[in-house]
């Protein structure tokens, strides 16, 4: 691993009092946008050790701002930040108001900047600190993008050339402006692009004629070595989902994604009933309560509840012990709105989950590369995590302040006649 400039806390002595030393005695908040907006937990403790922890939600980044700093971080401090299950359960019990993207991104950013000062404390690597690496490295999956399959087609040869072993394939469909997955900029697809909600359009009979038509493309070009992802973004019924499945079945797809709202999880009895192309869900849960009937009635085969969304380490670490009763496999959510934070805390994650699946991987842009250092890399389709005590992240303060937020709102869908729908 090349230096990472991260070792600043490394051997500080403890003082003589263990308890004092660790006691919390500053929490910020610091909110940037080095190419698009990130909110980021800082905890220091009285021996000077600080860690980090993301709370970015996406387009509504203020929200778990004013949480964290005024509901959060006045309960911080004082607290013996060696506790982090009695920390995670005061936050998550003792606020009386449970669960959603607020609260839980609050309760996740704690968590990773205590797991991240543990490691720090004890000299220790989180991965190491969970029960040691089940894996050298995780395999990743990139984004090829195109506006028609033909572009699309060269995307994912771009990337099997990177060396990439699974890649998501998404396409423009002729008619749908718009569609969900379809970078403006390929290397950098960002899509909370304007102040207010770009407004794209949905149309489910061409994208059920023409997603099949990518998929044969890709497998005749490129065979069946490379496994090849697909995200449908919530825009389906249960039954259109059920079809699509079907019809992706020859090209033997690792997943598809995101098939029908999971709101009401009944709806993916009814995709089961209709097709084995494997299903992964839960990008936006936010917790195990969300997780657990798709889990335990086997009407999923991967989970993407990610360490951002879901309530830190600590949970997520609690969702993936109950998926493997049911074989269920982790696929945690990483687009670029989970800052460099999460993805270091979601490669340790990853590397001890015994029933690890994939991990999505999109590139953060160089201006965020120059805010947040980080010790993992990228080495044959798989991202790999260094023995940088704690998260092996780190935040250029001085940077950040160059990059002052930035209101921006994902898009929103409607159909043809106007109706709003799932973006
Ligand atoms: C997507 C995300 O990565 C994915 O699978 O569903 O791009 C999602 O749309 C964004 O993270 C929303 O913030
Ligand atoms: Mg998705």
């Amino acid at each position: 691993m090349p230096d990472s400039g991260l070792s600043k806390n490394e051997n500080r002595p403890l003082s003589d009092n263990a308890a004092d030393a660790a006691t919390i005695v500053d929490a910020k908040v610091i909110v940037a946008c080095p190419g698009r907006n990130f909110v980021t937990l800082k905890i220091t403790t009285a021996d000077g050790i600080y860690g980090l922890g993301d709370a970015t939600l996406n387009g509504r980044e203020l929200a778990p701002v004013a949480y964290l700093e005024n509901h959060v971080i006045p309960n911080l401090i004082g607290k013996d930040a060696r506790r982090i299950e009695d920390i995670w359960q005061f936050l998550y019990r003792g606020a009386y108001w449970r669960r959603g993207p607020v609260t839980m991104r609050a309760v996740a950013a704690v968590d990773m900047a205590l797991w991240d000062i543990k490691g720090k404390m004890l000299g220790a690597p989180v991965v190491d600190l969970l029960g040691g690496r089940s894996r050298d490295s995780v395999m990743v999956y990139g984004h090829a993008n195109g506006g028609d399959i033909e572009q699309t087609t060269d995307e994912v040869a771009r990337y099997i050339d990177l060396g990439y072993k699974a890649v998501r394939a998404q396409t423009g469909v002729p008619g749908v402006r718009g569609a969900y997955g379809v970078g403006r900029d390929k290397m950098y697809y960002e899509p909370a692009d304007a102040a207010l909600p770009r407004e794209t359009l949905w149309a489910t009979a061409p994208y059920l004629q023409y997603a099949p038509k990518l998929f044969e493309a890709l497998r005749a070009k490129f065979g069946f070595d490379v496994h090849l992802l697909h995200d449908v973004h919530h825009r389906l019924t249960p039954i259109e989902a059920g079809r699509l499945g079907r019809a992706l079945e020859p090209y033997s797809l690792f997943w598809m994604e995101d098939p029908t709202p999971a709101e009401n999880q009944d709806a993916f009895r009814l995709i089961r009933e209709h097709t084995t192309t494997p299903i992964a869900v839960g990008e936006i849960f936010n917790s195990i309560w969300d997780c657990k009937d798709l889990i335990q009635h086997q009407l999923i085969d991967f989970i993407r509840a990610t360490v951002l969304g879901a309530g830190g380490i600590t949970h997520l670490k609690r969702i993936a012990d109950f998926a493997s009763v049911w074989q269920v496999r982790t696929g945690c959510h990483g687009a670029t709105d989970l800052s460099p934070v999460t993805m270091s805390a979601a490669l340790h994650f990853d590397s001890w989950a015994p029933n690890f699946g994939i991990q999505e991987y999109m590139r953060h842009t160089p201006e965020t590369d120059a805010v947040f250092s980080t010790d993992y890399a990228f080495n044959d389709g798989a991202l790999v995590i260094g023995d940088t005590p704690g998260l092996g992240v780190d935040i250029d303060e001085k940077e950040a302040a160059k990059h002052p937020y930035d209101p921006k709102q994902l898009p929103i869908a409607r159909l043809e006649d106007g109706t709003m729908w799932n973006w």
